[in-house]
C-alpha cells in the first residue's frame, strides 16, 4: 500500500458527513477520494462542499456502496449507511480485501454480526474496526487510567446516563438498546476488564412527549467480576445531549466532568440574574469530536501500516455488544426478566 490512503465513505447522513468534513480538515495519510449514497444530490452536494478543500478537485461520486467497493477507486471504506446495511457492506469490503472502519452497531442483530465476525476469521490479515469511538475519548480513556492505577480500590458499580435530544422517528423501544446503549454496553466492560454475563431492563412511568417507544429506560448490567452496572438511557430528553460516568470504587467515586464543561473550547459559563449557566451540545458530534478524530487518525495510520488501530474496538467486540443488547431487549419482552448472556462461541455458532 502507497503512503496515501484513499478512502471512500459510504452514506452521508450525519455521520458520514462528520467523517468526511473531518477527512477533509486533514488527517494525516488520508484522501478522501470518494463518496456513496443511493441519494446522488446529497451524496454530489458533500462532495462539492468538500471539493474546494483538496488538490485533485475533491471526492468521486458512487449511486451504489458497493460499486465503489469493487471500482479500485478507494483503498479503504468507512461504512455510514444506515444500520441494516453495515454488515452486506462490510462483508462486501472483506471480501475486496479493503480496509474498514463501520459505524456502530456492526449490525442489528447478532446472526449477522457472526457472520461477519466469521469472515473475518477467515482473512489472513485483519481488516475490521467498529467505531466504537468512546474508546478514544479522552474523558473515557482517563477513567480507565485512573481505574488501572489502583488508587481508589477496587470498582464496585458504575453509573450511567445517556440522553438524547430527540429519537429518531420510525423506531421502538428495542431501538434505545441496539442504537444508544451499545455505546454503555462496549465502554462499561473496556473500563471494568469484564464481560456482561447478565441484564435486566427496566421502566417506569414514560415520557408524554414520545409515544413510540419507552422512555426512558433503565438498564442493569452485571459484569464477570460482579460489578454491577446502571445505564439510564432518554433518548427524547429535550434539553441537551449529555453523557454521564460515575465509577464507585472503595475509597473514591470517580467521574467524567460535566458535559457543556467539554464542549467546544470558546464556550463559556455565564453566571447572571441569581443563575449559572452554559450551553448542551444538540447531539454527540461537539461532545465526542475529539475522540472522533482520534479515531479516524489511528485507523488510518494503522491501515497504512496493514494492521488494525491500537484501541479500536474490533468485530469481536462489537458482536460481543450486539449479543448483550439482544440479551436486554428478550428481559425487555420479556417484562424485566433477569437474562445471562450468551457467549461469543455460542452467538457464531447460531446457538445465542
Ligand atoms: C447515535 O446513533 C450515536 O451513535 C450516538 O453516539 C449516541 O449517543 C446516540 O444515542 C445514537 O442514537
Amino acid at each position: 500500500m502507497s503512503d496515501q490512503l484513499s478512502i471512500g465513505i459510504i452514506g452521508t447522513g450525519v455521520m458520514g458527513s462528520d467523517h468526511a468534513h473531518n477527512l477533509a480538515r486533514g488527517v494525516r495519510g488520508a484522501r478522501l477520494a470518494a463518496i456513496a449514497d443511493a441519494d446522488e444530490s446529497r451524496a454530489r452536494a458533500l462532495a462539492d462542499s468538500l471539493g474546494g478543500a483538496q488538490p485533485d478537485g475533491g471526492p468521486r461520486v458512487f449511486t451504489d456502496g458497493r460499486e465503489m467497493i469493487a471500482s479500485g477507486a478507494v483503498d479503504a471504506v468507512i461504512i455510514a449507511a444506515p444500520d441494516p446495511f453495515h454488515a452486506p457492506l462490510a462483508l462486501a469490503c472483506l471480501e475486496a480485501g479493503l480496509p474498514v472502519l463501520c459505524e456502530k452497531p456492526l449490525a442489528p442483530t447478532a446472526a449477522e454480526a457472526a457472520e461477519v465476525v466469521r469472515a473475518h476469521d477467515a482473512l489472513a490479515r485483519p481488516l475490521m474496526t467498529v467505531g466504537f469511538m468512546r474508546r478514544f475519548d479522552p474523558g473515557y480513556l482517563a477513567l480507565r487510567d485512573r481505574l488501572a492505577s489502583g488508587a481508589d480500590g477496587a470498582l464496585l458499580m458504575t453509573h450511567s446516563v445517556h440522553r438524547n435530544v430527540e429519537a429518531y422517528p420510525g423506531q421502538d423501544s428495542s431501538a434505545t438498546v441496539t442504537n444508544s446503549a451499545v455505546h454503555e454496553i462496549d465502554i462499561l466492560p473496556w473500563l471494568s476488564g469484564h464481560e456482561v454475563v447478565e441484564v435486566q431492563w427496566a421502566a417506569g412511568r414514560a415520557s408524554s412527549l414520545i409515544s413510540e417507544r419507552h422512555d426512558p429506560q433503565l438498564l442493569l448490567l452485571r459484569d464477570a467480576a460482579g460489578v454491577l452496572h446502571t445505564v439510564e438511557l432518554q433518548v427524547h430528553a429535550q434539553y441537551g445531549y449529555d453523557v454521564r460516568c460515575e465509577l464507585v470504587c472503595e475509597r473514591a467515586s470517580v467521574e467524567l466532568p460535566p458535559v457543556p464543561a467539554l464542549v467546544e473550547a470558546d464556550e463559556v459559563i455565564v453566571s447572571s440574574g441569581l443563575a449559572r449557566s452554559s450551553a448542551y451540545p444538540a447531539d454527540w458530534r461537539p461532545r465526542f469530536a475529539a475522540a472522533y478524530r482520534a479515531e479516524l487518525a489511528a485507523w488510518v495510520g494503522a491501515s497504512l501500516e496493514g494492521r488494525l488501530p491500537d484501541g479500536g474496538a474490533t468485530a469481536r467486540d462489537a458482536l460481543r455488544t450486539t449479543v448483550v443488547a439482544e440479551a436486554i431487549v428478550r428481559s425487555m419482552e420479556q417484562d424485566g426478566a433477569r437474562i445471562t448472556v450468551p457467549s461469543i462461541d455460542d452467538a457464531l455458532n447460531g446457538r445465542a
